[in-house]
């Protein structure tokens, strides 16, 4: 058990520098202090850009882990990571579906304030999904979440922490990123923390772009994962402009929208699957 945290802090903070692009600015940053709220999490029926307000399963509190397992995890400097265990009473075969997230609010007292989410979709590997917890409403906070399927239980691991992406650093939020400009790939895309809470993910999964529809903002990026066991495209009406080529089972593409616009397009492989992103 000991390991397997382990593992997965490492998991989490290479995870953090897959969000920030850069976890050695955020670790010489001094680390906000733990504000000392515990954070109610739920997983909701829905996707995070369209929850149902109402929670269908319960998780517990988002809390800090015991101050000694953070200091001795890595550096000096290491970020303070707050977790949730919770056995659900639903199997994961059934949360995986792409019809739930995990959504954390700010504190009881403030429940209506969401400060991370993801979207339970993607492939269940080994029994185990894992999935990232993105920033909402400027909180600082993110995170993954990791689904282990125990029967028609569900084990679900929490793990969230403040700064990875830069963004709660105030000289960050001010500074400009000139990545922003020249990201392309879902790497450079991913360093601005701008682009980061713009992310939007699809999911393909039994023939069909899951959602169909995904509304951005303008600079915002898109990454679709092929979750099916045959291979799909994500392609424009105009090639030159949206084109991801052959995605076998399991791949991703990312795409960053930087004019808007309605960008429809289809499966190279399926005609019948469509999609639209819609850049605002
Ligand atoms: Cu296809």
């Amino acid at each position: 058990m000991e390991q397997r945290g382990r593992l997965i802090v490492t998991a989490l903070i290479t995870g953090g520098m897959f969000l920030a692009g850069g976890l050695a600015s955020a670790a010489q940053d001094a680390t906000p202090a733990a504000t000392g709220d515990d954070h109610p999490a739920h997983i909701h029926v829905g996707a995070c850009d369209n929850l149902d307000p109402n929670p269908t399963y319960m998780l517990s509190d988002v809390k800090p882990i015991a101050a000694s397992e953070a200091a001795t995890s890595g550096s000096e400097a290491a970020i303070p990571v707050e977790q949730s265990v919770t056995t659900v009473d639903a199997p994961l075969d059934k949360l995986a579906t792409g019809g739930y997230a995990i959504n954390i609010h700010h504190s009881a007292a403030d429940i209506g304030t969401y400060i991370a989410c993801g979207n339970l979709t993607g492939a269940v590997d080994n029994g185990t999904l894992a999935v990232g917890l993105r920033e909402l409403n400027d909180s600082g906070h993110s995170g993954i979440a990791i689904l282990t399927a125990k029967g028609e239980q569900t084990d679900v691991n929490v793990y969230l922490a403040q700064g990875l992406s830069g963004a709660a650093m105030g000289h960050m939020a001010t500074s400009t990123t000139p990545a922003a400009n020249t990201a392309s790939s879902a790497g450079a895309a991913a360093a601005s923390p701008a682009a980061a809470q713009n992310a939007t993910r699809v999911d393909i999964k039994n023939l069909a772009y899951n959602p169909a529809t995904v509304e951005i903002p303008v600079g915002g990026t898109v990454t679709w994962t092929n979750s099916d066991s045959v291979p799909h495209t994500v392609t424009g009406m105009d090639r030159s402009v949206l084109q991801s080529g052959t995605m076998d089972p399991g791949a991703t593409f990312s795409k960053t929208f930087d004019k808007a616009g309605t960008y429809d397009y289809f499966c190279e492989f399926h005609a019948n699957m469509k999609g639209t992103v819609v850049v605002k």
